[in-house]
């Protein structure tokens, strides 16, 4: 039996997972690698694993109960991962009581406040977690309860005026489990310098649970940097990291976290930093020394349109990239600029044409809802997609609308334009990013446009690539996508079929598993 030092979470993304991940859990195999070089026993659990049947939930159990852990953690986006941790933290605190929950990632470093204040949770750490967790797990091996030496902590503690850290104005006494307690905030960390000090511990997860076959290859994720030099204003990136901040493993080492998992038999890896072409010298490098080392994989990423020049477009076809996807937002310019993103519509121009011109799949998001934006930018929008649709037709094109992020410069504007973000912990859990509801600046008519488009442009991929559907739902999503093409081509936004459709199909599936629910309890 073996004792855990320190068990990790990575609750799950959605209520239920439907296809198996092809992104581990990089950052606690990152925070893993830290603590295991350092001699504590670290157990990860993907719980996104379990509701697709792979993995059980009598191993985290199991885990628990015939460990003494120093300390939980669990990590966390915004949206349902929120809830899904919360229950994990309920069941850590029921059979370990005295054994602090640790909350990091993206929501807690963003909202460390309003996450600190909740009775599930003991610590939360702010930014990079490798060095604060070890800090903890040193800490609390020795007995010591005293954080305040642990830069890039949020902690509850009775209140002690002769700790460092500083203890918010604010009152939370109200919030927290035990009334004498007080919320200590300790100094930034900055995380650490040199990521090649970092290992990705594959050995923490089972890698072929990652693994998946698609369009004949072998697929896996995998990060190679942190941060991004731009300063997109819906982007967490700048309240994350600060401003300008990109670092990777050097491209030495990046060849050769590659080669890891090139001996599993992977030959398409899925390049999930936020965005690796950060500093565009190393990428140029990490591709030099691929083809030194004669690895023979194919690849996609993100990457800004203004970059796919035709020299560069050149050098990562014959590196191996096979798609790129492009964060490319708006149509108008001056949504672009509310936006501070810095590059203009017409690098999407560019971007298609050499796209096609070395025969690259390029994936384009748009975002529709800003703070700011108007129907007729909007309509601009449109224009250019279809624009860089005739261009280079195997172009494909996601509509999104807009979602206010926590800590984002967006969010504020957002607020300020009467948009009411959750008081609560849980309140971010709800899918709020699905729609634009939320969206109190956005009147009926460009909601119901706005949503129209969204739905019609889903159903002119699904009808486009016949691969995403099948069985029972093929003639339904046959006929919505020949109304969104008819829709698409003549601009008729304000009948919502595909939208009530979905809503309808959604309504009936809950109902017929609460049949299903109840036959079986019966
Ligand atoms: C891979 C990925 C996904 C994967 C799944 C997540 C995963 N990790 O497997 C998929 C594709 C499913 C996905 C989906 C979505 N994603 Co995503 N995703 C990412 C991505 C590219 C990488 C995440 C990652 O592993 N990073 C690398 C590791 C090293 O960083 P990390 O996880 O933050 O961990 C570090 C610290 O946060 C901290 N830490 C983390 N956990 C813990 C726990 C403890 C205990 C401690 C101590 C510390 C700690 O220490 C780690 C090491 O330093 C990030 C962008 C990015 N580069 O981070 C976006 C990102 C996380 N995604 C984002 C979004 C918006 C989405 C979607 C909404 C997209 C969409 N429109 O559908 C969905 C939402 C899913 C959901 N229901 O919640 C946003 C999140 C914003 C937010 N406020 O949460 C990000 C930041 C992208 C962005 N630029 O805005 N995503
Ligand atoms: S380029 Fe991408 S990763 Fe960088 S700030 Fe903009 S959205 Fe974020």
């Amino acid at each position: 039996m073996e004792n855990y030092d320190v068990i990790l979470v990575f609750p799950k993304l959605w209520e239920k997972e439907f296809n198996p991940p092809n992104q581990p859990p990089y950052g606690l195999l990152m925070i893993g690698d830290m603590l295991l070089k350092k001699g504590f026993n670290v157990f990860v659990h993907d719980e996104r694993l379990e509701s697709l049947g792979i993995k059980s939930r009598r191993e985290l159990i199991n885990a628990v109960k015939q460990s003494s852990p120093l300390f939980f953690g669990i990590s966390s986006q915004s949206g349902p991962m929120i809830e899904n941790g919360l229950i994990d933290s309920k069941f850590f605190k029921q059979e370990c009581p005295g054994v602090p929950v640790v909350w990091g990632g993206v929501h807690p470093t963003l909202m460390p406040e309003q996450t600190i204040k909740h009775p599930l949770v003991d610590a939360v750490i702010k930014g990079e977690g490798e060095l604060p967790a070890l800090g903890l797990a040193e800490n609390l091996k020795k007995g010591n309860r005293d954080f305040s030496e642990i830069d890039g902590l949020y902690w509850k503690k009775p209140f002690d005026k002769s700790l460092q850290g500083k203890a918010l104005e604010k009152n939370f006494s109200k919030t927290m489990e035990n009334d004498e307690q007080k919320i200590i905030v300790n100094k930034p960390c900055f995380g650490v310098k040199d990521l090649d000090e970092i290992d990705m511990r594959w050995d923490l997860v089972n890698h072929n649970d990652y693994i998946r076959n698609i369009d004949g290859k072998k697929w896996l994720g995998l990060i190679t940097s942190r941060g991004c030099p731009f300063r997109c204003g819906f982007c967490y990136n700048i309240s994350f990291f600060g401003m300008s901040k990109f670092r990777g493993w050097s491209p030495e080492k990046t060849i050769e976290e590659m080669k890891k998992v090139l001996e599993w038999g992977v030959n398409f890896i899925n390049l999930d930093d936020d965005y690796i072409f950060g500093d565009p010298l190393r990428m140029w490098k990490i591709l030099d020394l691929k083809k030194e080392a004669g690895l023979d994989f194919s690849w996609k990423a993100p990457i800004r349109g203004h970059l796919l020049r035709d020299k560069l477009t050149k050098k990562i076809k014959d590196g191996g990239c096979e798609s790129v996807s492009i964060g490319a937002e708006s149509g108008s310019d001056k949504v672009l600029n509310l936006m501070t993103k810095d590059s203009g519509a017409d690098a999407y121009y560019m971007a298609a044409k050499n796209l096609k011109k070395y025969n690259l799949n390029g994936h384009f998001s748009w975002i529709l809802g800003y703070p700011g934006e108007t129907l007729e930018d909007v309509y601009k929008t449109l224009n250019v997609i279809k624009d860089l649709e005739e261009i280079n037709p195997n172009t494909e094109h996601v509509v999104n609308i807009f979602a206010p992020y926590p800590g984002t410069p967006s969010y504020e504007q957002a607020i300020e334009k009467g948009f009411k973000p959750p008081e609560s912990l849980e309140g971010w859990t709800d899918n709020f990013r699905e729609s634009c509801n939320e969206l109190a600046y956005i009147n009926d008519e460009s909601r119901k446009v706005m949503e129209t488009i969204r739905w019609a442009r889903i159903f002119c991929t699904m009808y486009k690539k016949r691969r995403y559907y099948a069985g029972w739902i093929k003639p339904a999503v046959y006929f919505l996508g020949a109304i969104s093409n008819i829709r698409w081509n003549y601009n008729i936004y304000n009948v919502p079929i595909e939208q009530q459709a979905v809503s309808l199909g959604r309504k009936a599936l809950k109902r017929m598993m609460q049949n299903r629910n109840r036959d079986l309890e019966e």
